[in-house]
């Protein structure tokens, strides 16, 4: 017999879009809903959306979202059964996942072991070691002397990459292309880990030029199951940050789909994972596919996988972490279309994608088929500069990639906003972009391919466009008054 524990009350340590997205869930499911909310976001829609909404604090994300205390306080004062972190703020805190562990509290994720050991990236390399997942040549160990590490260099191959253990999202990551680079960026990358983790741990693998960044949805319970739910496409970012992802991937055959799932699979069993995770890959021009890092979090960009696999995987997340069984085996799980998601930002893509806070002066959202927006925001809001500026993401469903493609398209010109630039004219570029189109692009996509001149003319092109419609309407309602006067 299986023990179910009961889940009534859930509360959502988190702002914005995910946490109305994993309210939305919980109410599906008959779980009433606790928010928190700083005070610029009192009158937020995630506050409005719960059943019941609690002030942690100021603005400031270290005087309110990021305070673990505080928010397990909250949750036992209302007699909550479970926390979801969401993604971001407290979602990777292995020391919050223990006090809510310690607290009687669910948090809805892995345990904080897990958390802890994928946060590291040489623990992770030294919990996988034993699985035979194929990992980027280098040194899998802090480096501690230069001269020892240089000879390593050398064998490995130049270029290299030297990464901070503590490190994530390409933070603290240093190229070097040559030996007599080698000391001095060491030197750099080591201070700099310290500075920016607390951390100096680093270590170097063979850089690889021109991957693409494959990521594998993995879902497991209590019970010794664990499911892969295919891949993402996230090669499109900038600075580190993802702005377009796909599923599935174009360039993944069925085969290399399966070892890459299966390794995914073997990544989250290493440090017996539960509930949703992603394994992060590299793969290279020749298909070759390389472990990177398992993030530990629902991820952004779940809607284009919960598309193409017909699944709800906030559900799912919550009911590996009341214990029940997953209910399919892996044979169930099938590919059906094609999902695409845009990630709309405040963020003036004209202007190195600097944050372009202000009032939502309009804000109106595409609708229809095959469209989804997961969004956080409403029209005359202001947006507070104390969070991650992204409004929302749009997603869009085909039966091809072609398809989801061009509804995405035709969804981004159904996306009125003003008051603020955003990321969406970027998109369209991307979208209508021949190599985008073609399946052919790598990590290098943005630097290769995009500079504010191009957007602007298209910018300057569709305002031009958009004026001449108006002309003519405005010419067209002349005649019908002039009419009855003439
Ligand atoms: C790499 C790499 C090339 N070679 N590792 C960046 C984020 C972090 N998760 C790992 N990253 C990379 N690791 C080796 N050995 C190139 C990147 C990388 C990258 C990876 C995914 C998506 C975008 C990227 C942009 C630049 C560099």
């Amino acid at each position: 017999m299986v023990k179910i524990i009961k889940m009534k009350k859930i509360l959502v340590a988190n702002r914005g879009e995910i946490a109305i997205r994993v309210m939305k869930t919980a109410q599906k499911m008959g779980i009433k809903t606790v928010a928190v909310y700083s005070t610029v976001d009192r009158n937020a829609p995630h506050v409005k959306f719960a059943d019941e909404a609690v002030w942690i604090g100021e603005a400031p994300s270290s005087q309110s979202y990021l305070l673990g205390h505080k928010i397990i306080e909250v949750a036992k004062a209302l007699n909550v059964d479970a926390i979801h972190p969401g993604y971001g703020f407290l979602s990777e805190n292995a020391d919050f996942a223990e006090e809510c562990e310690k607290n009687d509290i669910i948090f809805i994720g892995p345990k904080s072991k897990a958390i802890r050991v994928m946060g590291s990236k040489l623990a992770a390399k030294e919990a996988v070691k034993d699985y035979n997942i194929p990992m980027v040549p280098g040194v899998d160990e802090a480096i501690t002397d230069i001269e020892k590490a240089k000879v390593a260099a050398k064998a490995i191959g130049f270029p290299i990459l030297i990464k901070a253990s503590a490190g994530g999202g390409g933070k603290g990551m240093r190229v070097v292309e040559s030996e007599s680079d080698f000391e001095s960026q060491m030197n750099r990358a080591i201070s700099e880990a310290i500075a920016a983790f607390g951390d100096g741990s680093v270590f170097i693998e063979k850089y690889v030029a021109s991957p693409r960044h494959i990521e594998i949805q993995v879902m497991a319970d209590s019970h010794g199951n664990i499911l892969y739910l295919f891949e993402r496409e996230c090669s499109i970012q900038r600075r580190h940050q993802k702005v377009i992802e796909e599923a599935p991937s174009s360039v993944l055959s069925p085969e290399l789909r399966k070892q890459m799932g299966e390794a995914a699979v073997l990544v989250a069993k290493s440090c017996d994972y539960l509930g949703a995770g992603t394994v992060e890959f590299l793969l290279d021009e020749n298909n070759n596919f390389y472990f990177l890092e398992m993030n530990t979090r629902l991820q952004v960009e779940h809607p284009v996988t919960e598309w193409i696999t017909g699944t709800d995987l906030v559900e799912l997340q919550i009911r590996v972490a009341r214990g029940e069984v997953l209910s399919m085996k892996q044979e169930d799980l099938k590919i059906k279309g094609h999902a695409v998601e845009l990630r709309v930002y405040a963020e003036d893509p004209t202007n190195d994608f600097l944050p372009s806070v202000g009032n939502l002066e309009v804000y109106e959202l595409p609708v229809g088929e095959n469209i989804r927006v997961d969004n956080g925001f409403e029209q005359g809001m202001d947006i507070p500069i104390y969070y991650d500026p992204m409004l929302a993401k749009l997603i869009t469903y085909g039966a091809t990639r072609e398809e989801a493609i061009q509804l995405m398209i035709k969804a981004i010109d159904g996306y009125h906003v003003e008051g603020v630039q955003t990321t969406l004219p970027f998109g369209k570029f991307v979208f209508e972009h021949e190599a985008f189109r073609s399946g052919n692009f790598d990590t290098h996509f943005v630097k290769k391919y995009y500079n504010a001149e191009i957007l602007k003319n298209q910018m300057a092109k569709e305002a031009e466009i958009a004026a001449l419609v108006a002309m003519k309407q405005y010419f067209e309602d002349q005649k019908i008054i002039r009419l009855p006067i003439q």
